[in-house]
This record gives C-alpha cells, sequence and structure tokens, in this order.
C-alpha cells in the first residue's frame, strides 16, 4: 500500500537522525504511542468493509512490528556506542597545576651554598643529635660558659643534646685527617630560646672553615669580603668588630653595610648603616690540637652566620616566627 510505504520510508529517514536514546523514545512516540502515525492507520480499520480488513490488518501488523525492531535494533545501537565512547572530554579546562616552591630559607641557603662552592668549598652535613664532647669540649667551651647551661640547651641524656651550632660538622670533618680543608656547614641547630621577633628554638646557620699553611685573618676578610658582595651587591663594605668565641682566637663580629641605603641609614639597618651579620676569628690552636692538627704547621679560619637574619634582612621581614608557621599567604610571596 502506497500509503504504508510513504510512513515506513518517512520513518527509515527520521531513524537515521535519532541519534540518542531520548529522540529514539520520541520517535517511537510519534509512531507507535497512542496518537501515533502507526496507531491511527489502526484506528482507520474500522472504515473498511469485512473484506478488506483481515488483509490491511495484517499489513498494519507487519509495519507495527517492522518499526518495533528497526526502534529496538537502533536503541542496541546507541547503547553501545555510548559504552565505548571515549570517558575523556578533551573540551573540559583543563587544571591549573600547582607548581611548589622553595622555602624562603631553603632558597638563601642555596644562594649561600652556591656562592661558598664558587669559591672551591666544600659544603658537609652532620647529626643534628651531637655528644658533648663535638659540641661543646672539642670547641674549646669551658665548662663555665653559658651555652652548656640546661637553660640554654636542648640535652637528650647527660652526654647527647641537640647541637647548638654546626660547628661539630667542622670537627667530624678536621677528624678524617685530609688537610687541607675548605667547607661550609650549613643546617638546623636549637637553642632552648622562648619564641619572640627575633629568637625560636630551631634556627639554620651556615658556618665556613679553612684550614692550610700559612691562612690569615687577610683570607678571612677577603674571603667574606667577596661572599657579602656576592650576597648584596659590588658595594658592600665590611666592618670587623672584636669580639670573643671559644672556638677562635682572635675573634670578630662582622658587620655589613646596609645593602638598601649603602651606610645613610634607612628602615633596614635601624638607621645605623651597618647590619649585624654573624661572627669570625681565627681557628683557636686548642681546637686544632684537639683534633691532632699540628698548630704550628697549620692555622685556619672560622666564621658563622645566621640564615634566618640574612633571610629576615634581605626581604624586610620582622618577625622569624613567620619561617616557621607555615602560612601559605606568607611563603608564597618568595
Ligand atoms: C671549628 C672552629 C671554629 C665557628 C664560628 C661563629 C664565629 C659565629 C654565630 C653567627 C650567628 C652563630 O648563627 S649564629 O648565631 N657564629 O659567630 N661561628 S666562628 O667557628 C668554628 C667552628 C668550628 C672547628
Amino acid at each position: 500500500m502506497p500509503e504504508l510505504d510513504g510512513i515506513m520510508s518517512q520513518f527509515t529517514a527520521e531513524l537515521g537522525e535519532a541519534d540518542n536514546e531520548r529522540a529514539l523514545d520520541d520517535l517511537r512516540v510519534r509512531y507507535l504511542g497512542k496518537k501515533g502515525l502507526v496507531t491511527a492507520q489502526f484506528k482507520k480499520l474500522g472504515e473498511l468493509s469485512p473484506q478488506e480488513r483481515p488483509a490491511r490488518g495484517a499489513e498494519l501488523n507487519l509495519l507495527k512490528e517492522r518499526v518495533q525492531e528497526k526502534i529496538e535494533r537502533r536503541r542496541a545501537q546507541l547503547q553501545s556506542a555510548q559504552l565505548s565512547k571515549p570517558t575523556l572530554d578533551l573540551t573540559m579546562p583543563g587544571r591549573q597545576p600547582q607548581v611548589g616552591r622553595l622555602h624562603p630559607l631553603a632558597q638563601i641557603e642555596q644562594r649561600i651554598r652556591s656562592i661558598f662552592r664558587s669559591m672551591g668549598f666544600t659544603v658537609e652535613t652532620g647529626p643534628e643529635i651531637e655528644t658533648d664532647y663535638y659540641n661543646f669540649t672539642a670547641l674549646n667551651t669551658p665548662e663555665w660558659h653559658p651555652a652548656r647551661d640546661e637553660a640554654d640547651t636542648f640535652y637528650i641524656d647527660d652526654d647527647r643534646l641537640l647541637r647548638t651550632e654546626t660547628s661539630p660538622v667542622q670537627i667530624r670533618v678536621l677528624e678524617r685527617g685530609h688537610l687541607p680543608v675548605r667547607m661550609i656547614a650549613p643546617g638546623r641547630v636549637y637553642r632552648k630560646d622562648k619564641p619572640d621577633p627575633t629568637h625560636f628554638p630551631v634556627f639554620h646557620q651556615v658556618e665556613g672553615l679553612y684550614v692550610d699553611r700559612g691562612v690569615t685573618f687577610a683570607d678571612l676578610k677577603g674571603t667574606l669580603l667577596h661572599f657579602y658582595r656576592q650576597l648584596f651587591g659590588s658595594e658592600t663594605e665590611l666592618r670587623f668588630r672584636p669580639h670573643y668565641f671559644p672556638f677562635t682566637e682572635p675573634s670578630a663580629e662582622v658587620d655589613a653595610s646596609c645593602y638598601l641605603c649603602k651606610g645613610a641609614g634607612c628602615r633596614i639597618c635601624k638607621g645605623n648603616g651597618w647590619l649585624e651579620m654573624g661572627g669570625s676569628g681565627m681557628v683557636d690552636p686548642n681546637v686544632l690540637e684537639a683534633v691532632g692538627i699540628d698548630s704550628e704547621k697549620w692555622t685556619g679560619y672560622a666564621f658563622g652566620l645566621g640564615i634566618e637574619r640574612i633571610a629576615m634582612i634581605w626581604y624586610g621581614i620582622d618577625d622569624i616566627r613567620l619561617f616557621y608557621e607555615n602560612d601559605l599567604r606568607f611563603l608564597r610571596q618568595f
């Protein structure tokens, strides 16, 4: 019947366009639903004569079955296509990778390491739990020295403590007996200080040591001058003030001219033009003899500086505790 052929070919065309299950459902309703095109044909059967009706009915049943069958086949097709579709959606916006960075103290330590490495210093490390011998005795630190007091140092037991400086690393290196030694020892040190804007019970130091034949205070001054000029700029000047350390003789505290105002006075140097950087001196002969080095043949210089202090000066940070709070709003600035 031409009319039914027309319905079938229209259905086939529309079926080709139903590319998802919802469109397929709409299509089914449009043909087989209560008011559907095929259903309407069934309704018209009553208008036919009893002779015409059976043949027409059979034709319509066939049409209905074919439409149903095609819909189900298409549904199966769509479902399997959905399953094999990749779940990766390339049109999705990308995720911003979280790029990390080094802690400001680690950044400063790296700069310090690289300046000294460029001058031929090795970088040495050692344990943070030390013995009384390495931390004090070998460093000529007398029994009466306040650093030995339980109030100033974290003791683990009678003999063991958290190192109060990185100097024990130098003792361990000198004990190996290979001279000359030209090294720095960066690392964590501990003191029983109550936290305040300039004190914290853990902080970081870099100590340096050069032991060779004929090392003088002039070598110390030249090396530190080069170091601080690399760190703070080529106009930097140094000032050495006499001081006392148990492990060096003579000893001096080291000031650098302010990198910001060049000595005129500003908020960074608190108006006096100079920045206190650390200490230095010629290694005390007692220290060399304690590790079996002939102090008549060999001399050396040593120095120490605090990494937090340099970072605070360089970045203009007024409270050491900020380095240890792990607040990303602070840390992300560096
Ligand atoms: C050996 C011999 C000598 C290490 C030295 C200093 C001077 C010094 C302070 C700076 C600020 C510690 O971080 S701080 O609080 N350090 O002033 N340290 S000379 O002298 C040594 C070390 C090891 C065998």
